[in-house]
């Protein structure tokens, strides 16, 4: 019982203070934006949870690094340094530097897709699935039924049903499937990992196939620390051992540096093939910029090699990700249901769950997340029937299994005060939960309607 209370492995240089609205001006600021949470001022928001994706703190280290950004167009050693690093860290020889996660898909896809074909995934994020689908590709979802089962607190629900996939392959074909996507950890499944175990059964079967494994790496680390704390055999191993051990399995990756290379922008593609290396530099000069720069500023890749090197960190790890285990602990107290177990990088409340009257058509996600701006300033998001969009050939809209508010911490930026508001927030709504109503979709874009579409209430 004389055990030390843990606490974080860092200490505060820098403060940026908060504005809190009233509640009163919080309800007329949210019709303001017709209840769409993207498009409410940032500086309106008290705690903001809507994404952990260039949201991050960085270091007192990589502002160092920032000023020794080589900001030359061809040659910089700021993308030498990053090359570096990435293949020490994940073993690829080539790096293609992007702007961010999105870019990384849009290069790579431009190289590797045809209209027809089928790519493979585990619930793939909607960035990915947007670029498949914009080139009339189908997006296979292959993830263990498990993953959208609320009632399972399995390890690794962020795996792929190898029997789901074998049959994706037979009924598709080898020749219509140019790659498969793995995503570590699995966002759309609630930030759930994925075990090495499934990673090389994964690898083996499209071994078999010769088809190539691709990883979508946002959340690496988490997942890589999930295998350290879950998974036989890895307890005695480093962040970073397995996180090599993960890459073997790999032909190529793509990365969104906004989460695990705690920077505010960056991404990246990184392969073992020389040939694909290429004909991505092609895409990759039209769309990014040059080769050695693709639209990051030489301190922005100086700050992404220092990121990636703290990211994988077993400390910084721990104190990320139990940070996520606080909030979801102190919100299951209040018997609202979420996700369990909590994944790496969010909290995922069950939004069907938590408002029964609401039908999915209603969009009872996007009512929660208005609410707990509303009720705390709290401002999550919708990852249920608005995101899930409609089918591109019949235009109706997906109904997912799942109906869920996510809320995503941003990395070494809020304290677990902070998250005891959050839960405050959630309980407010719970007790009068019976009282709310669902909404319309008034305007919506072709794709990717949920940043920019607008709601009445109904
Ligand atoms: C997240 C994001 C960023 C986001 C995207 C859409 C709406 C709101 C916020 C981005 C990812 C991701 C995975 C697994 C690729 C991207 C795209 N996630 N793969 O979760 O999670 O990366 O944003 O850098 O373009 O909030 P990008």
């Amino acid at each position: 019982m004389n055990t030390q209370p843990y606490a974080e492995p860092w200490r505060i240089k820098m403060v940026e203070p908060l504005e809190i609205l009233t509640r009163e001006e919080r309800i007329e600021k949210i019709r303001e934006t017709e209840f769409n949470l993207f498009n409410l001022n940032a500086e309106d928001v008290y705690i903001d949870l809507l994404t952990d994706s260039g949201t991050g703190a960085m270091s007192d280290r990589q502002w160092s690094a920032l000023m020794m950004g080589n900001e030359s167009y061809g040659g910089s050693p700021s993308f030498r340094r990053l090359k570096e690093t990435i293949t020490e860290l994940l073993g690829f020889p080539h790096v293609v530097p992007t702007h961010q996660g999105r870019a990384a898909e849009n290069v790579l896809f431009s190289a590797m897709l045809k209209p027809g074909n089928v790519v493979p995934g585990n619930a793939h994020f909607d960035t990915t699935k947007g670029h498949i689908e914009f080139r009339n590709a189908i997006a296979l979802d292959c993830t263990v039924d498990e993953a959208s089962d609320i009632n399972d607190h399995g390890p690794f629900k962020g795996n792929v049903d190898i029997s789901k996939l074998r049959a994706g392959i037979n009924k598709y074909g080898v020749e219509n499937i140019p790659f498969m996507v793995l995503t570590v950890t699995c966002n759309s499944g609630g930030g759930q990992p994925v075990s090495m175990q499934n990673i090389s059964e994964v690898a083996q079967v499209c071994r078999e196939h010769k088809i190539p494994l691709f990883f979508d790496s946002a959340r690496f680390a988490e997942n890589a620390y999930f295998i350290k704390m879950r998974e036989d055999g890895y307890q005695d191993k480093s962040i970073r051992e397995i996180v090599k051990e993960m890459y073997s399995y790999a032909d190529a990756m793509t990365m969104s540096a906004k989460k695990d290379g705690i920077v505010n922008m960056g991404g990246f593609i990184a392969m073992h093939d020389e040939e694909l290396y290429r004909q991505c530099c092609t895409f990759n000069i039209m769309f990014e910029g040059y080769i050695s720069y693709g639209g990051m500023s030489g301190r922005d890749m100086e700050a992404l090699a220092t990121g990636l090197m703290e990211g994988t960190e077993f400390e910084y790890l721990q104190a990320r990700i139990s940070q996520v285990a606080y909030l979801g602990a102190e919100i299951c107290k209040l018997g609202i249901p979420i996700i369990r177990p909590t994944g790496g990088h969010a909290v995922y409340v069950d939004a069907k769950a938590f408002f029964p009257q609401i039908p999915q058509t209603e969009y009872p996600a996007q009512v929660l997340g208005v609410a707990l701006y509303e009720e705390a300033g709290v401002r999550g998001v919708e990852i249920g029937t608005v995101l899930a969009d409609r089918d591109p050939v019949t235009r109706e809209e997906r109904l997912p299994k799942m109906e869920l508010l996510r809320l995503a911490i941003p990395r070494r930026v809020y304290t677990n005060n902070h998250m005891d508001v959050v839960a405050w927030g959630l309980k407010q709504i719970w007790e009068k939960r019976e009282s709310y109503r669902g909404l319309k979709i008034k305007y919506e874009a072709p794709i990717m309607r949920h940043f920019t579409a607008t709601f009445e209430q109904i």
